[in-house]
């Protein structure tokens, strides 16, 4: 039984192209500055996304653990949406590593923060308060469903920040999702902000790694800060050879896992039982109607027995995550599992 796995687009293995270019990848000990493949990565990545520097880390959350303490010292505030995956998932990391500061304000449905709540957020100079340093935001959002957020939106986070002197970093572990999705150069989502993480090991597929951008200087500081948390890796182009391939094959084709998703949804919103959210990007968020009376963990059991994986989000939600292993003959399998299932 093939298994149709749509927990997330995490769960990507290299592509043909990226075993390949990691069997043959030039490597050197990259903490003393000798891997010409992950200087070609980074490059790469900081002409992309239109920054000066880039800095390959593990992770999406050490990228954006590794940024935040470089743009922040102890005490300082970080004004961030709760419903974020820093705020979500990162274990709290800015305020454990860094004695950050987070300032949550409510995550509108779009993945927004209204600009009139971050403007009241920002601290006056004041001898009680700590001090307001940084903007965080997320493109695509997942916990919003995977919602994009427009250029238009970031240049005005941008403009208010630079009002008040303080930075923006972006949490972009799918912002080549949000630039299909809005069919603009990820460039335009990225113009004026100071640091953007984003992930190699998402929908673009690679086994691992993130690659931080920002200026010369900020790249600088957050390779001291990467080192400090253990993320100086040795013959690491190995790794780095497959976000090469990542960054220059599998940005070209996210629309083919949009255009899945929206299959997806579309079969998932016909049968009974089931409630689809809306759908922007490889993001599909459904429930379970009230006549249905076993709990997503029950089905999402069944759906296991079948070969279906998805992701229960608590008792009556899930996420399914499209990305390049799921074709239309996955998304036809998933639906009959689900129709199966739910509707016995
Ligand atoms: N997201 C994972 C889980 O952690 C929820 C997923 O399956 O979606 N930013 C965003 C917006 C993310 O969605 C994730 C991972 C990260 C950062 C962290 O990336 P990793 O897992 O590489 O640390």
């Amino acid at each position: 039984m093939k298994t149709i796995d749509l927990r997330s687009d995490t769960v990507t293995h290299p592509t043909p192209a990226m075993w390949k270019a990691m069997a043959l990848a030039e490597v050197g000990d990259d903490v003393l500055g000798d891997d010409p493949t992950v200087q070609r990565l980074e490059a790469l990545a900081a002409e992309r996304l239109g920054f000066e520097a880039g800095l390959f880390v593990a992770s999406g959350t050490m990228g954006n653990l590794v940024a935040l303490l470089t743009h922040c010292g102890r005490g300082d505030e970080v004004i961030l949406g709760d419903k974020s995956h820093t705020i979500v998932y990162e274990q709290g990391g800015m305020a454990g590593m860094g004695g950050i500061m987070p300032h949550t304000l409510l995550n509108q449905p779009d993945g927004t923060l209204r600009l009139e709540e971050i403007e009241g957020a920002i601290r006056g100079d004041n001898i009680h308060f700590p001090r307001t340093r940084l903007i965080c935001l997320e493109n695509t959002h997942n916990n919003c469903h995977g919602v994009p957020l427009t250029a238009a939106y970031t240049a005005q986070v941008v403009a208010l920040a630079r009002k008040h002197g303080l930075g923006v970093h972006i949490d972009g572990a799918r912002i080549f999702n949000a630039a299909a999705a809005l069919e603009v150069d990820v460039r335009e989502l990225t113009r004026g902000v100071d640091s953007v993480t984003f992930c190699l090991s998402k929908g673009l597929c690679a086994p691992v790694g993130s690659v931080l951008c920002g200026s010369e200087a900020f790249i600088a500081e957050a390779r001291r800060n990467r080192k400090v948390l253990g993320g100086g890796m040795r013959q690491v182009g190995i790794l780095a050879a497959a976000g090469i391939v990542a960054l220059e094959e599998m940005t070209l084709r996210l629309d083919a896992d949009h255009a899945c998703a929206q299959c997806l949804a579309e079969g998932l919103a016909a049968i009974p039982g089931i409630e689809v959210a809306p759908s922007y990007t490889n993001m599909i968020y459904f429930g379970l109607a009230d006549s249905v009376k076993m709990t997503a963990y029950e089905v999402s059991a069944r759906l296991r027995e079948r070969g279906v994986l998805v992701l229960p989000r608590d008792a009556r939600n899930f996420r399914a995550v499209t990305h390049y292993w799921i074709d239309a003959d996955a998304v036809d399998g998933a639906l009959e599992a689900v129709r199966a299932v739910v509707c016995g």
